[in-house]
């Protein structure tokens, strides 16, 4: 087994955990000895042990000698755990081979130093391109103190997320519908806005098989919902507000929301939560980002509708885009499109995706990229 193959194993593990191990970032770790892997691990949910101690305890005294591949820098602080870095050099580790570095300041190039000091030999970035990539929404929100967002659409290639008639049953096909439950899988929340709630009555569940799993994914609870309603105004019979479905959801209202209208919410056993406006009289997204950080989420998804997408976007809180593209037309001016709001006036500066990745699902194109803001 090679370096490749070893740390293709603890990425597995790392994408394991993804969406389960808030606020702490997911992180996979493989023991190797003389070839044949001894130990693997993924971190636990708060605020169980990282997934080195898990690995090092698997290989117990095979550890002695060995190498560890992991796909985060190793701790070198205790936060609510003892140091990885302890318990590397504890087991006699020969070798640690790591991916990316850990963007927490309190650990970020200290976790290597250490180990090095110690006489381990280490080696960085094998497989950062991907173990990046999963570390983004941890990197976010430890830097920033907000969940990192991603936003999703599927639009047809005139590009319409719904007929002139409200119509969105299917735009994408099958796969890439699985595609959005595994994207699901994978977040701690995902956000609509209410006029998404009315149209679409939407569950916001992640509905997979272990056969359509990307990966094999420790069981959770399902990731929070979380509705925009400035107003509060929701149809009571909306799925989400069912008795039994309603907890895990938080609906954010804006401050001018009637204390009735928030009370009648609350009954249905969700969350409220109020956060300012801005000056425009759309909920404060910043606001409502702090809040969900508050609740430990890191990586929120949002799912529409095209006010709801629109104003992310206006507020340049958009992170990560994922876009797919049906080969179908539905024409129509008073058809929506993704992004409503209120847009940019000229094309020069238009938002240009970086790290741009395309391929194809099924019959539709799904374009990704990552967006930052001057
Ligand atoms: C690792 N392995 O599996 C993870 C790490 O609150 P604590 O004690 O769990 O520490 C959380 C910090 O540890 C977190 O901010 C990040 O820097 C690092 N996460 N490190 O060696 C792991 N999850
Ligand atoms: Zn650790």
């Amino acid at each position: 087994m090679d370096d490749q193959e070893a740390m293709r194993l603890a990425i597995a593990h790392a994408h394991s955990v993804e969406g389960r191990t808030a606020p702490r970032p997911p992180v996979g770790a493989v023991v190797v000895r003389d070839g044949v892997v001894v130990g693997q691990g993924a971190t636990s949910p708060p605020y169980g042990p990282h997934a080195e101690v898990h690995a090092l305890n698997k290989a117990g005294e095979l550890a002695r000698g060995a190498d560890l591949y992991v796909t985060l820098e190793p701790c070198c602080v205790t936060i609510h755990t003892p140091p990885c870095t302890r318990a590397i050099l504890a087991a006699g580790i020969r070798r640690v081979i790591v991916s990316s570095l850990d963007p927490n300041p309190l650990v970020s190039g200290q976790g290597l130093a250490q180990l090095r000091e110690a006489g381990i030999e280490v080696a960085v970035g094998v497989g950062a391109e991907e173990t990046d990539e999963i570390i983004r929404p941890f990197a976010t929100f430890i830097r920033q103190q907000r969940p990192y967002v991603t936003a999703k659409w599927a639009m047809t290639l005139d590009g319409k997320i719904s007929t002139h008639s409200s119509d969105a049953y299917w735009i994408s096909g099958p796969a890439a519908r699985r595609w959005v439950h595994n994207l699901r899988d994978r977040v701690d929340a995902i956000l609509v806005g209410s006029g998404t709630v009315r149209a679409d009555d939407p569950l916001l569940t992640v509905r997979l098989t272990d056969e359509e799993r990307l990966y094999a994914r420790a069981p959770r609870q399902g990731p929070l919902r979380v509705v925009l309603a400035s107003q509060g105004a929701l149809p009571a019979q909306s799925k989400l507000l069912q008795p039994g479905l309603a907890s895990g959801t938080c609906i954010i209202v804006g401050e001018d929301c009637p204390v009735e209208q928030q009370q009648r919410l609350r009954d249905t056993g969700v969350e409220v939560i109020q956060v300012a406006s801005n000056k425009t009289g759309q909920l404060d997204l910043t606001s409502t980002l702090s809040a969900l950080a508050q609740k430990g989420v890191m990586h929120v998804l949002i799912e529409g509708g095209n006010s709801t997408l629109g104003s992310a976007f206006d507020q340049q809180r958009i992170d990560h885009v994922a876009a797919f593209i049906a080969p179908k037309l539905v024409g129509g001016e008073a058809a929506l499109s993704p992004l409503g709001g209120k847009g940019l006036a000229v094309m020069r500066e238009a938002l240009q995706l970086q790290q741009v990745h395309i391929q194809t699902i099924g019959e539709d194109v799904l374009i990704e990229g990552e967006l930052s803001y001057g």
